[in-house]
């Protein structure tokens, strides 16, 4: 059965109780600590020489596919009526959106220690520990626009750029590649302060506290935000049906990206499936 992504901001009261009970009763088991772990297993980046595959890299896109598949797959077993609903940013874009609610993502952290107060998700009601994290953190933190050095979220305009891009991906393959899909909604720019982020990129900063960096994934509005990523790459593959996954060939030996990124039916670890194999994905879920 095909199954539907729904935009967070229609889900009703019920359905957004059963998304985070679902979540809450992987974070109990341990099993949404795992999801941490191999997020921040493969969270490397452009001067690592080992195999690249989540980030500033071609796979970037159908890596992400694959993590969103696996952690849905486990919701799905604690509810088979939940799905990841995903998050338009271009469209609700301040702290008031109701994303941020009490009875669904919680608020923005306090001033201070930028530990979020409200909310399932909240230290302080007791169901939220930071296990896995790249600092010593046990509470989820936020910092809404970043005050220190104000930033916004993306605009319908910016992410028109993204979209107006007709290949897949270009040379080197990283976060450095001036052409292509992949590198315009990762957001990898060579501009210096704010405006080095991009879309995606500047949705993990607008947000802040842990959703900077490889325990972005202990927030879990990683799940949302990443669920528009790939409905928007979905969008993108429909608009540019002969479009497909680049580099279709691995790079040759002498090159610079050897080894280090997948091509599109080499293996995405740490799972057994490659860009081609999840380039279609109507079979299983579909976006509203
Ligand atoms: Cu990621
Ligand atoms: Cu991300």
């Amino acid at each position: 059965m095909v199954y539907t992504r729904k935009n967070q901001r229609d889900l009703s009261a019920a359905e957004r109780k059963r998304f985070v009970a679902a979540v809450l009763a992987l974070k109990r088991a341990g099993r949404y600590d795992d999801f941490v772990r191999t997020h921040i297993e493969h969270y490397r980046s452009d001067g690592d020489r080992r195999l690249r595959v989540a980030h500033m890299a071609p796979s970037f896109l159908p890596w992400h596919r694959q993590y969103l598949l696996e952690f849905e797959r486990a919701l799905r077993e604690v509810d088979p009526g939940v799905t990841v609903p995903y998050w338009d940013w271009t469209r609700d874009n301040t702290p008031a959106a109701s994303l941020w609610s009490e009875d669904f993502m919680g608020g923005n952290g306090r001033r201070g220690d930028l530990q979020v107060m409200t909310g399932p998700f909240a230290y302080v009601n007791g169901h939220w520990t930071i296990e896995v994290g790249v600092t010593d953190h046990r509470f989820l933190t936020r910092d809404f626009g970043n005050p220190a050095r104000p930033i916004e979220l993306p605009t319908k305009g910016e992410l028109a750029r993204a979209m107006d891009e007709t290949v897949y991906d270009s040379a080197p393959w990283n976060s450095t590649s001036r052409t292509g899909f992949r590198n315009a909604l990762e957001g990898w720019t060579s501009e210096r302060g704010n405006g080095r982020w991009r879309n995606h990129n500047r949705v993990h900063r607008w947000v802040g506290g842990l959703m900077l960096g490889g325990g972005s994934v202990n927030d879990p509005v990683f799940w949302l935000h990443h669920a528009f990523v790939d409905l928007l790459w979905s969008r993108w593959q429909s608009r540019n049906p002969r479009a497909g996954y680049l580099p279709a060939t691995p790079p040759r030996r002498g090159s610079d990206q050897h080894r280090r990124i997948v091509a599109r039916d080499e293996r995405m670890p740490p799972w057994d499936v490659t860009p081609a194999a999840v380039a279609a994905h109507h079979r299983v879920y579909r976006y509203a």
